[in-house]
């Protein structure tokens, strides 16, 4: 029976597990919800009312980065974890990191989106704690093409998605790319938005994106 994923393709963590199960070649069957997370009627059944979660057979299943190691775990071939323990522990630190450094300061700054009048000194402590974690990161990674050498690994599911998602919230902010100048990260985004295996979920993710664009558009004009 098929580990069935929940949420929606414009939630970073849904598309971490969504590219675990692409890269390790498994027919995750997808429940794809509303993009306004807010109201899919899904988020009743997750302990914490979050997408994503899992369910297979009896075990449901929260929290994008345990339920890809419940993934490896269950279906070892092909190993998404480095080998060594040191290259097994810097993925994990990427994971970390784009929790805790990079995509808590972009979702903090979500309430900022539509106040009016924004509070400067929040926006802008969010910012310098983004460009901090994504130096962070451009520092752990060694890409090779994938973000930790010659495989793709866990931390490519978490950054990669991550990556993609963040000018979604900072289009609102900035007008630049922060993605942009990295000596690594920069080289490895661009590598990475291509990656056959990641193609047709990426075209999904855009497809879902403008969808809800449109729909903000209609509701906000042109503060959408
Ligand atoms: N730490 C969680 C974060 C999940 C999360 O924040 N999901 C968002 C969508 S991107 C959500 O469901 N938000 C609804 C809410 O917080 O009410 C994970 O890694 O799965």
């Amino acid at each position: 029976m098929a580990v069935t994923l929940y949420g929606t393709p414009l939630s970073p963590y849904f598309c971490r597990v969504w590219f675990a199960g692409l890269a390790k070649g498994l027919d995750l069957e997808l429940v794809i919800g509303p993009p306004d997370v807010a109201s899919d009627p899904n988020r009743a059944r997750s302990p914490t009312g979050k997408i994503p979660f899992i369910e297979d057979g009896d075990l449901l299943l929260y929290e994008s980065e345990v339920i890809v190691e419940y993934l490896e775990d269950k279906y070892p071939e092909p190993s998404l974890r480095p080998t060594d323990a040191a290259a097994r522990a810097r993925s994990r630190l990427v994971s970390r990191l784009v929790d805790l450094y990079l995509l808590a300061p972009v979702h903090a700054l979500v309430p900022q989106i539509r106040t009016t009048p924004r509070d400067a000194a929040v926006v802008a402590h969010h910012l310098d704690a983004i460009k901090a974690g994504l130096a962070r990161i451009d520092d752990t990674v060694e890409p090779g093409p994938w973000c930790l050498g010659a495989a793709p690994t866990l931390a490519d599911c978490a950054l990669a998605t991550a990556l993609w998602y963040l000018p979604n919230i900072l289009r609102h902010f900035v007008d630049d790319d922060l993605r942009d100048g990295y000596a690594r990260l920069t080289p490895y985004w661009d590598f990475v938005q291509g990656a056959p295996v990641f193609a047709e979920a990426f075209v999904e993710m855009a497809k879902t994106r403008d969808a809800f664009r449109r729909d903000l558009a209609e509701k906000y004009g042109a503060q959408a």
